[in-house]
């Protein structure tokens, strides 16, 4: 069956021109029939905070009360996140490899507007001023991650060292700036060789991931003391895999079963691998997680969305604590799809020092055991499923829409603060009140340097995406969930996957044609609240 996103992507680059998508810029007052499933979900019985709020509040706001009481613990660590292929540019040179993205955004038609990851941001040679500019934003965690294809150009066997100095620069001018390195192992880029060699579905690369990851913990680990293996495990294995919305453009629901098999058995090798090289690494994650509200009250309906919370957000935590997946199919899993081993089970169990995830979003979720047909999942962006009436597969059979209560950003997200409350409390709950990092939260707006403020960029509305969000994880710290810190997607506007340029994450505008940066008021407000663990600044 097509997927919706192909009518998109097949058109020419030139056709799909940006900011063309949907007028996303709105708020909504109108409080729609999910209003009332959003309350029904996620254990711990409170209300929305809409529910709380007075009439005309905008569905899913926060009342300014508790953004002006919100406290951060002392030493609670305030960071921004980036990812190499999004910012790097550099995509040729000092001896780095291909990598799938590399040949995806160099295939016509596939990313909006026709742009590249070659320069991006030009971070390869202009990492001292932005650290420079981290620093002036009183910024106590960065985020970033490492190319593959850079350290191994064809995936695997002695390290390339122009690479590896690239990123002892790199890991140096963090720390001078008086920043925590944070290093996200592998955030999409897979040299282009393996995946020539079957990409993730093929087993091997396990291995090859272990020996790419001990190389980093031996050449980096006496300065980075914080690893995550993979951003996103589920995303890009089903975007890549199962629905081909990314590279390496496969739709096909077995290559993403093992491909995600491949990574469970990869997270855990690469656990044990760093921690043989550095005596001092932690090891966490950086999962994306939506939480996910039941459409209605019904069992059948419930059961969906904790399929989708299995499937979505613990698949790989659940591997790495215990060993196994959770209960994330109708049935038992389908272990011989996936490529299933007898003793995977000890391979894939590499309990984290840590629990890191992300917060964008929310689902709606209902149940599709009665669907005639699959819609196979259908996506934009990393983020937004759409058209998913006959349910996403048939092993999971679930429906998962994002709502559109809230106000949405302009890549289409609805914007619900109490989300991340809902989901830290619940991912408190269930693994035993861990450590927790959020790795990334942000929203993408347009706001440009506007000359009536003398060049400076008032983007508002990430203020108070911010704003309202903080509130909401400030209320989860305080009662009881151990955060200890909180990364906003992104440092700086950089290449947003198959979006091309066309969104915008950044606290620091990037102007594309000259690399010119500038702070956006969000990025000073940022800075504020880092310096002061309070968000009425
Ligand atoms: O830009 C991405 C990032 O690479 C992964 N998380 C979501 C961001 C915004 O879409």
């Amino acid at each position: 069956m097509a997927h919706a996103q192909w009518a998109r992507y097949d058109q020419p680059a030139s056709l799909r021109t940006c900011g063309s998508i949907k007028a996303m810029n709105r708020r909504q007052f109108v409080t729609r029939s999910a209003a009332a499933a959003g309350a029904t979900l996620l254990g711990g019985g409170s209300r929305p905070a809409a529910a709380t709020a007075g009439v005309d509040q905008i569905p899913g706001s926060v009342p300014s009360q508790t953004v002006e009481q919100a406290r951060f613990p002392e030493g609670f660590l305030w960071g921004t996140a980036t990812a190499a292929y999004q910012v790097e540019g550099a995509w040729n040179e000092d001896g780095k490899g291909e990598s799938i993205w590399d040949r995806f955004t160099h295939t016509v038609g596939k990313v909006k507007g026709g742009t590249t990851g070659d320069v991006a941001c030009d971070e390869y040679h202009l990492y001292p001023q932005d650290m420079a500019m981290a620093k002036r934003l009183h910024q106590k965690s960065y985020r970033f991650s490492i190319s593959w294809p850079r350290i191994q150009p064809s995936g695997t066997g002695t390290p390339n060292a122009k690479g590896l100095d690239y990123y002892n620069r790199l890991v140096d001018a963090i720390l001078e700036a008086g920043i925590r390195p944070f290093c996200t192992i592998y955030h999409w880029d897979l040299p282009q060789a393996l995946e020539d060699r079957g990409g993730w579905p093929n087993r091997d690369l396990a291995g090859y991931y272990a020996d790419y990851a001990g190389i980093l913990a031996k050449h980096l680990g006496d300065r980075i003391t914080v690893w995550a293996p993979f951003n996103m495990p589920w995303s890009f294995t089903y975007m890549g895999y199962g629905v081909g919305a990314f590279p390496p453009c496969r739709s096909n629901y077995g290559d993403f079963l093992k491909a995600a098999h491949t990574v469970s058995l990869a997270q855990g090798e690469a656990l044990r691998a760093i921690k043989a090289a550095s005596s001092k690494a932690t090891v966490g994650s950086a999962y994306g997680m939506c939480p996910a509200y039941a459409k209605t009250d019904s069992e059948a309906d419930r059961a969906a969305a904790a399929r989708y919370h299995a499937m979505n957000n613990v698949y790989f935590l659940e591997a790495a604590m215990h060993g196994r997946y959770p209960k994330a199919f109708v049935g038992e899993p389908p272990y011989e799809l996936m490529g299933f081993r007898p003793g995977d089970e000890k391979i894939m169990r590499a309990p984290l020092d840590w629990v890191g995830f992300h917060y964008y979003t929310r689902r709606i979720v209902s149940d599709a055991m009665g669907a005639p047909s699959f819609g196979g999942g259908s996506f934009a962006g990393t983020e937004i499923e759409q058209d998913s009436s006959g349910g996403r597969d048939p092993y999971t059979r679930f429906r998962a829409a994002m709502p559109t209560e809230g106000p949405l950003t302009e890549a289409g997200l609805e914007v619900w603060p109490r989300g991340i409350y809902d989901l830290v409390t619940q991912i408190s709950r269930e693994y035993n009140h861990p450590i927790i990092e959020i790795t990334e939260s942000g929203c993408s707006y347009l706001d440009t340097p506007y000359d009536k403020a003398k060049g400076g960029v008032p983007d508002a509305r990430r203020i108070e995406f911010f704003r309202e969000e903080l509130a909401e994880l400030s209320r989860a710290i305080a009662d009881g969930a151990r955060v200890r810190s909180f990364h906003a997607w992104s440092l700086l506007d950089n290449f947003e996957w198959a979006e091309g340029h066309c969104q915008r994450y950044g606290l620091i505008y990037v102007d594309y044609r000259d690399q010119k940066r500038t702070i956006k008021d969000s990025g000073w407000w940022y800075g504020r609240v880092s310096a002061s663990n309070r968000l009425d600044v």
